[in-house]
């Protein structure tokens, strides 16, 4: 009889010690003789995975006979960092595994580094959906994640003579944590011509045919939750050349070399993620990118679902698909397409289908970030589902018109289609029309897409469709895997580790602001991670700063309406007051280090200029020895989620100072505030729900308000506008050459004087630097910083990406969570 499994299930650190032994030395073949920390680390995450594989495939079974409804969440991004500590943290045997180590001789830091980052994504749209996975697992949602296996992830950022240059992040020499499934495959067809026929009922139907067919593999990951057995599934597609009829017959008549062609061809779909917020659109293989990805993962979720043989009826009682922006849109004709095309259903019962299937979440209002691809494109590439779009485009108009037919413009400016030259395809309205749901990412962010870029679609449908989830992150990674000391002390005080599944929890603290052991234990913490942030700030940039400074750290993509110029404005502007006092002054200021880190997309100038200030700057502040300890500035290189884990712990205070109304939610704000720091930022995205949460005593909110943004811009651009005198001085020393040659940041300085300043960074100035003079005061008065960390910490508990989850599941997916039995 077969035994139940056969994988070891380690306990002790001898079991363990075996296990790794055993990986190193018939998996990978290694003698121990030279086991270096590369293959320590392999013998380790393969021991993990194999207790992760049994859970996962128990999983699998147990969700698959419960036959309940499941999630799935398509996202072109997953930016998932490391995979051992998580998996050891989620099993719980991470101390074993430390001993184990130890006894062979590492240290488990230095062997949780020698994995490299799954950078599947570009920012904070790609670790959402990796905070999400981490929750739907650990909340024992049945649940899939959808994406592409990309050979190169984002790229790494290398800093050259202070410029951003980008290398290439060829991350799967050794991935440990995928599964390839050589027998899950679909082939994907595009270009070709459709047909009309008429089937055996009479019917009028389509075929889509003739096209060139690339094969999708699927490579699984397994998502382990924190206390649960629940291991849920990330399905990757890799593209390859299918090897159909005509390619053998290539082969056969000599065409060896155009065959293997084909073949390169075919993997470069999925070579390469995109770094997306660029000004590179439009791109032919970015859209394959979408369909190739989209048509896969729905062939097999219909695949499953008809496994099931249930009416189609009941498609939606059994999935709900949730589209992470409109990168997928697509999905939503292709699911038409298989119904009407393939399965023969008719149009309107098709529609109810995919309507009452998708969800689509709403990432930016920002205009120029909007999806439109344009039609001939659509048209070659997918000239089926062109059909389709038109299709619905044309009922929804029709439904539009009969509602109001007094108005002349709406159709226009609803259509899916824009009547530009050439047209194009709106997929953020495609998305809106093909879903039952709607919403944006925190309060702010979900009122305004309801009065600018979907206004009408409210009037439409009625505001029931669009709804707010506040974004939320993980606590386990974010905290406990980050920042294990606060975590541990957290627990010595709430009794356990309960809180990390249940984040309300924290507002237990509270009790304890006062306690004077509890104070000083928190404040020894942050000051280590201080220390720890601060050697690596000394090996990476060789520049040694003082813990005992306060430390200040924007980290995030480098983007104009994130406005990292106003940061660093802020700090030359420091510089030059420093410069001009006596040593007397001097001794009353709060010493500083100015912290940047994040990668700009590689053809955004103005973004690669700001980084190049920064590091001019940095180097001419880090040499002056009238300045000395009291201003430090550096910047970070290759800023990820594995630097993320070091730099945000060592935080005092953060900066989400976007131009108000621009910033959808951001969800780093919400993953330094939980470690400790506090935060200065403008009245934007989730700053203003963490406002609410933390008290405004608590954070440091300056600038001017989104319903003003309007107003000012337009006046900017009618009477022009006053440069503020601060800001005028600190251009006048950039111009003067004190950071190097001036012409090199001159499209930066003209933005704004000459360029009517956008994004409002000269209306903002003086409230920014007044803000960051109060947070000098505050600082210096450690007490009662102390207490605004620790009341701070305590009220961050709504940020829980498992609140979030559990919105999504009961307003938008209507699932419910499938629980493991007792030990299983
Ligand atoms: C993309 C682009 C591409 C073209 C150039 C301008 C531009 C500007 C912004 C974007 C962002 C696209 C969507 C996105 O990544 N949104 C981010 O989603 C996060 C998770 O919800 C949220 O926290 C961030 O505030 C939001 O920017």
């Amino acid at each position: 009889a077969w035994k139940k499994h056969s994988a070891r299930e380690f306990k002790t650190k001898e079991e363990f010690e075996n296990e790794a032994v055993r990986h190193i030395e018939t998996t990978l073949a290694r003698s121990l003789f030279n086991c270096d920390e590369a293959a320590a680390y392999a013998g380790t995450a393969l021991a993990f995975r194999d207790r992760l594989v049994i859970e996962w495939n128990k999983t699998q079974q147990r969700q698959t006979f419960a036959d309940q409804k499941r999630v799935y969440y398509l996202s072109l991004e997953f930016l998932m960092g490391r995979a051992l500590d998580n998996a050891m943290l989620n099993v719980g045997l991470k101390d074993v595994a430390k001993d184990g180590l130890a006894d062979l001789g590492f240290r488990m830091e230095d062997i949780i580094s020698q994995e490299r980052d799954a950078a599947l994504g570009n920012g904070g749209l790609g670790r959402l959906a990796a905070c999400f996975l981490d929750s739907l697992a650990s909340l024992n949602y049945p649940a899939w994640g959808y994406a592409l296996r990309y050979r190169y992830g984002i790229f790494k950022q290398e800093i050259v003579d202070g410029y951003q240059v980008e290398v290439p992040d060829y991350w799967l020499d050794f991935n440990p944590w995928e599964f390839p499934r050589h027998d899950v495959t679909v082939d994907i067809n595009f270009y070709g011509s459709v047909s009309q026929y008429v089937d055996d009922d009479g019917k009028q139907r389509s075929v889509w045919d003739n096209g060139e067919i690339v094969t999708a593999v699927a490579y699984d990951a397994p998502i382990p939750g924190y206390g649960t057995t629940t291991t849920n599934n990330l399905r990757l597609w890799s593209s390859k050349a299918s090897h159909g009829e005509f390619d053998f017959t290539k082969f056969n008549s000599g065409e060896y070399e155009q065959s293997v062609a084909d073949q390169q061809r075919a993997e470069t779909i999925s070579a390469v993620l995109y770094p997306n917020d660029s000004l590179e659109r439009g791109k032919e293989l970015r859209l394959k990118q979408q369909y190739f990805w989209c048509a896969a993962s729905l062939f097999d979720i219909v695949r499953r679902f008809k496994k099931s043989k249930k009416p189609w009826k009941d498609f939606a009682n059994q999935v709900a698909i949730q589209l992470n922006d409109t990168h997928p849109t697509l999905a939503i004709p292709e699911l038409q397409r298989i119904l009407v095309d393939l399965e023969g259903l008719g149009w309107d019962e098709a529609w109810t289908i995919v309507q009452a299937t998708f969800g689509y979440t709403n990432h930016t209002v920002l205009p120029e970030a909007l999806e439109k691809w344009s039609v001939p494109l659509i048209q070659h590439l997918l000239p089926r589902h062109l059909q389709i779009i038109y299709e619905i485009n044309s009922r929804f108009l029709q439904y539009v018109e009969k509602t109001f037919p007094k108005e002349k413009d709406i159709l226009g400016r609803v259509s899916i289609i824009e009547e530009s030259q050439p047209k194009m395809v709106r997929m953020a309205y495609l998305a809106v029309i093909g879903s039952h749901k709607v919403n944006g990412v925190a309060e702010l962010h979900s009122d305004l897409i309801k009065t600018t870029i979907f206004k009408d679609f409210v009037k439409i449908y009625g505001p029931d469709k669009f709804t707010n989830v506040t974004n939320g992150i993980t606590p386990r990674r974010w905290l406990h895997q980050a920042n294990p000391k606060l975590s541990e002390l957290i627990a010595s005080k709430l009794g356990g580790y309960d809180y990390l599944r249940d984040l309300t929890l924290l507002h237990k603290l509270e009790a304890f602001v006062d306690d004077k052991e509890f104070r000083k234990d928190f404040q020894a913490i942050k000051y280590a991670n201080k220390v720890r942030l601060a050697q690596y700030i000394l090996e990476h940039n060789g520049v040694k700063v003082n813990p005992a400074a306060l430390f200040d750290v924007q980290v995030k993509r480098i983007h104009e309406y994130k406005r990292q110029q106003l940061n660093i404005f802020g700090v030359i502007h420091r510089y030059l007051q420093i410069k001009a006092m006596s040593a007397e002054e001097k001794k009353k200021v709060q010493p500083r280090v100015s912290i940047f880190g994040g990668k700009a997309a590689p053809g955004y100038w103005m973004a690669k200029t700001v980084i190049h200030l920064v590091n001019q700057v940095g180097k001419v502040i880090n040499a002056d020895k009238e300045v000395g300890d009291l201003l430090k500035v550096v910047f970070l290189e290759d800023y990820n989620v594995s630097k993320a884990e070091i730099i945000v712990p060592g935080s005092d205070i953060s900066e989400h100072i976007s131009t108000a109304g621009t910033e959808a939610s951001g969800t780093s704000n919400m993953k330094f505030v939980l470690n400790g720091g506090l935060v200065i930022g403008t009245c934007d995205g989730a700053n203003i729900e963490i406002t609410r949460e933390v008290g405004e005593e608590n954070i440091f909110l300056f600038g001017n308000l989104a319903e003003d943004v309007e107003d000012l811009r337009e006046a900017h651009h009618k009477q022009g506008f006053e440069l503020d005198p601060l800001l005028k001085r600190v251009f006048e020393t950039i111009r003067s050459g004190t950071f190097g040659d001036a012409g090199q940041f001159s499209a930066l300085v003209d933005s704004i004087v000459d360029h009517g300043d956008y994004y409002l960074v000269s209306d903002d100035f003086k409230s920014y630097i007044d803000t960051q003079g109060l947070i000098d005061q505050s600082y210096a008065k450690q007490e009662e910083w102390v207490t605004k960390t620790i009341l701070s910490v305590a009220r961050m508990g709504f940020f829980s990406s498992d609140r979030c989850i559990d919105e999504y599941a009961e307003m938008i997916w209507n699932i419910e969570p499938l629980k493991p039995e007792a030990n299983g």
